[in-house]
């Protein structure tokens, strides 16, 4: 790449909101906003092992896992980034048990924001990638009361926005606010995010399936019967190679770059799966149906589900479109809706 192909995270953004002459800036700004927190996590991520940063801070989350001081870091500089702007009413987090309004004083604005701080966090002493997750709504409630829950509780299809930044071997950021899918890496020289992965499309049909295979005796026979098509291969669909990190955003991105499906089913553990709709699976959902992939439950789109409670769990299947839809029509014959 030389100087004059260089497009920064900041040029991109405010030349897609030229294409929008009612646009009032405020959701660049947000954009621009989550960027910082994504530059400000990734360097402590990168200085993890040198500094006491690592290992649990002795707690545990709403979902009963343990919450890794990194974790608390990551929440607490995403929300210290983005709620003192008037550009954010509420956020919510999955290392928080509620969801928090801007502070009494500060000018509460139209974005809601939920994200999941540091997924894959388990992974973090051992050096695999990790990464943050973001979906941004428009308020529904009233401007001038509290803003809270029922504005966190919306559909995926009503995101204005999602994304995630991944801590890989680089760190990137990849994003959608329903104009495509676009990729930029950190350039840690210049401390810019700069595009390389522009219009992402995602293969039809993937190369990888990635799914916890230690589960096969918590599945339902379906879900057994959707992986062991992956791995062996069944009438029109191929043999694929099987890919788990365990960190979600990293199985998804390799997953939605290369062409793949990640399955994370319901077992006899997890009844509702182990996912969670608003901080993991919807945001991953819009982006990739952005690039022209899929997710579901298993009987609907995830898009479609109204959440009914802030940290719900789901079932998530998603990828590749024709793979997807694979598992989705011998998983909705067996279906119960989850909740
Ligand atoms: P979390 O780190 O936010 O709690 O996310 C859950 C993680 C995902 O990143 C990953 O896909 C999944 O849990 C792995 O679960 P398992 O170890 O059961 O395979
Ligand atoms: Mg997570």
């Amino acid at each position: 790449m030389d100087g004059s192909e260089v497009i920064t995270i900041e040029r991109f953004i405010m030349e897609q909101e030229r294409l929008h002459p009612e646009a009032t800036g405020e959701l660049s700004n947000l954009l621009y906003d989550l960027c910082l927190a994504a530059k400000i996590i990734s360097r402590h991520v990168r200085r993890a092992g040198l500094t006491d940063i690592l290992g649990t801070a002795g707690a545990v989350n709403v979902s009963g896992d343990l919450q890794q001081k990194l974790d608390l870091f990551a929440n607490e500089t995403v929300r210290h980034s983005i709620q003192h702007t008037g550009r954010v009413c509420v956020t919510a987090s999955e290392e928080d048990e509620e969801p928090v309004p801007v502070p009494p004083g500060k000018p509460a604005g139209k974005y809601v924001v939920l994200y999941d701080p540091l997924d894959g966090s388990a992974n973090i002493d051992v050096n695999v990638s990790i990464g943050t997750i973001f979906s941004i709504h428009r308020r529904v409630t009233r401007k001038n009361g509290p803003a809270g829950v029922a504005d966190c509780l919306q559909a995926g299809k009503k995101q204005i926005a999602a994304g995630y930044i991944l801590y890989g071997s680089s760190t990137m950021l990849v994003y959608t606010t329903g104009q495509g899918v676009h990729g930029f890496t950190l350039d840690p020289t210049i401390g810019e995010f700069l595009l390389s992965h522009p219009d992402i499309t995602t293969p039809a049909v993937g190369k990888y399936y990635s799914v916890n295979e230690s589960n096969w005796n918590r599945w339902t026979p379906p879900v057994q019967r959707v992986v062991a098509a992956f791995k062996n291969g069944e009438g029109r669909i191929q043999p694929k190679n099987a890919r788990y990190i365990g960190s979600l955003v990293a199985d998804f991105h390799r997953n939605l770059i290369s062409g793949g499906i990640f399955l994370y089913p319901a077992d006899t553990k997890n009844p509702h799966g182990k996912l969670r709709l608003l901080y993991e699976a919807a945001p991953l959902a819009l982006v990739v149906e952005q690039a022209g992939g899929r997710a579901t439950d298993g009987c609907r789109s995830i898009l479609d589900i109204s959440p009914e409670k802030l940290h719900q769990k789901t079932p998530l299947v998603i990828g590749s479109k024709d793979d997807v839809a694979f598992a989705a029509r011998i998983l909705a014959a067996e279906a119960v809706p989850q909740k």
